[in-house]
Order: C-alpha cells, then structure tokens, then sequence
C-alpha cells in the first residue's frame, strides 16, 4: 500500500516537474555544480561545521561527483531531505543525486524508478536504549515505546521484528534524526530504532555516551549507497565511477597525501588508469581523463574518507568490519578499472 501510494506521488511530481531524463551530466556543466541530496543532518554522514560547511561520509561522495565532473571537489550545492521527502525531491529533478544513507531495496530500484550505484556503507538496524532500562535483548522489548523515523525501512522491519516475536510496540514516529534524539534522551521514547551507524552518531552526542547501549541484535540488511534517477546512464556511470575510484584507491594504496609520490614510483598500469596518465577512460563519458586522480587528491580513498567521518577516532567510533577492502575481509570490492 504505502510503495503504491509513494509510486503515484513520484509519478505526479516526474510528471508536473518533467526532469531531464538524460543530459544530467550537461545541466550540472551549464549551471556550475553538483545538487546533491543529503539528510537534514546526522553526524559522521552529513551535517554542517561550525561555520557552515557540509562534512561526512555522504558529503564525500557529492564532493568525489563534483572532483569527477569539475575538477573541484567544493561545487557542490547541498540540499536537505528527510525519510520521506528524498525520494519525490531526486524524482523531480531538484537535485542530480541523493547521497543519504539510503538503504538500496527492491521497490526503491524497480518501483519508484531509481538507480542505486553502489554501496558506501554497509550496515544494518540496531537499537539504541537507555542502559537504565536494564533490557539486554530486543526480545525483552514488548510493550517498550519506539522512536521511529517515517519513511524508511526501520519502519517496515521494525514492524516484521516485533511480530515474528509475537511481541508488541508503541510507534513514536518522527521526522528527523534531530527529533528522535530529542524524543529519546528526553525520556519520551523507551528506544530508538535505526541504522546501527545513525545510532552510532545519535549516541556520540550524548552528554555521557556510556549511559546508552546498543542492543545486541542487527535486524537488517542496510546496503547503503548513492542513487541517481533511472534512464541516464551516463550520469549514473559518472558516479558509480566516482565511488569505484575510491574504493580501488584504497586497495592500490594510494591516498590523498602519497598519490604524486607513487604515480611518480610507480609501474601499476591499473594505476595510471586510474589516475588518467593512460588511457582515455575519463572521455568515455565525457569527462576529463584524470577525474580520478582529482577524486583521489581532493576528497582522498575510501578508506581516508570511512575514517575521517566515522572511524575509530571520531565521536562514532565505527569499525571498518564489512566496510573493509575484500582484501581485508569485508566486502567492498569494485569491479576492475580497465
Ligand atoms: N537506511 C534507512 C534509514 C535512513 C534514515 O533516514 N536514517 C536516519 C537515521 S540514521 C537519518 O539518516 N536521519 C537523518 C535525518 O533525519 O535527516 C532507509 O533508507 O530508509
């Protein structure tokens, strides 16, 4: 019921607002910078310094789409939404891209029309509860009041978890990260609910993070990744490229700081494709041949990006775990550059 009704608005606001379909790619050259859709605000993901710039893992993949496309990784122009506006705001043509730890699902793809690139981060729904609520299982949860964003899949599987356990729940529902934090650290929600990251950065903000524990249950798959509208496939090639760039950076070793050095050091010919000094992969679709080297320099290697935004030495704290390299033993794994 709820994707049919979401399919209808989307076909609607295409239809009134009729978005180019293809030529993506030229509208963000004639007009300077990138749109990129991020959240209203989570921490570690996207949300704005103290004077006003966007950061976060999100932020990054608009800024390694505006390094691709002009060389300069700050034209780039944020826009925010929430659960519920992101998809009829990237429907409608207002932004080239949504970059919003948004989970990549069958209806999402197939339905509502479309195109997940690939997975920034993979991750799966949690639980967030006061450790003085003295409950160590999500199964000890029944009649417990549940922060709950609108919009998302936290909703859908919240809903499968509590009745394959044949126990019940309050839904408080809410709008924003901002406001379920609000609601929970106010005492007004027993628990919130969400991507164990987004739980991550709700707990960082607390005035003593030790007070709240994480459940240990992950009730879901939470493939997270950028998206882009179906029907231009160079604009989706441009930043699925965008993201692969990194991703193999990181497994060539090379960062934002060394990359002169090892090009200038180095024999590996997926490295000079990667970085432009051979091949014409960049003009493939229309861009400079070394929009890679700019992504690597300016924005850095995924593994740079994972841990400046979210890693060990931030207030989130993550680990890499199944955001490691495959080499590592996780499960970021691009397909070739050649
Ligand atoms: N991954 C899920 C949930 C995404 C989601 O909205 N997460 C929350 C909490 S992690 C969020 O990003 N909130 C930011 C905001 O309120 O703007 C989905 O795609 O539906």
């Amino acid at each position: 019921m709820k994707i049919l009704r979401i399919s209808a608005l989307l076909a609607l606001v295409s239809f009134f607002s009729a978005p180019a379909i293809a030529g993506t790619l030229e509208d963000v050259q004639a007009r300077g910078f990138v749109k990129c859709g991020v959240t209203t605000g989570l921490l570690g993901f996207a949300a704005p310094d103290d004077s006003g710039n966007w950061k976060g893992f999100d932020v990054d993949v608009c800024r390694a789409v505006a390094a691709a496309v002009f060389g300069d990784s700050s034209k780039v122009e944020f826009t925010t939404t929430t659960g519920k506006t992101r998809f009829p705001t990237l429907a409608s043509g207002e932004i080239d891209v949504l970059a919003r730890n948004t989970t990549w699902t069958f209806s999402r793809d197939v339905d509502l029309g479309f195109e997940f690139i690939g997975i920034n981060y993979y991750d799966g729904q949690g639980f967030l509860i006061p450790a003085s609520l003295g409950v160590a299982s999500a199964t000890d949860l029944d009649g417990a009041s549940v922060c709950i964003q609108t919009g998302t899949t936290t909703e859908l599987n919240l809903a499968d978890f509590f009745r394959a356990n044949s126990i019940s729940y309050e839904s408080i529902p809410v709008e924003t990260n901002d406001e379920a934090r609000e609601n929970l650290f106010a005492g007004r929600c027993d628990v919130y609910t969400t991507d164990a990251s987004g739980l991550a950065a709700t707990a960082a903000q607390a005035d003593n993070p030790a007070d709240w524990i994480l459940l240990p249950e992950i009730i879901s798959k939470e493939p997270l990744g950028p998206l882009v509208r179906h029907g231009d496939h160079v604009w989706g090639d441009i930043v699925r490229w965008s993201l692969n760039t990194m991703i193999i950076a990181e497994e060539k070793g090379l960062t934002s700081n060394n990359l002169d050095t090892k090009l200038a050091m180095n024999n590996d010919p997926e490295i000079f494709r990667l970085t432009g000094k051979e091949g014409e992969y960049g003009a493939m679709f229309g861009l400079s041949n070394d929009f890679g080297y700019n992504i690597i320099k300016q924005v850095g290697n995924y593994g740079e990006v994972f841990e400046r935004n979210v890693g060990l030495k931030t207030p989130l704290k993550l680990a890499r775990g199944l955001n490691a390299p495959w080499t590592d033993g996780g499960l970021l794994y691009s397909p070739p550059f050649r």
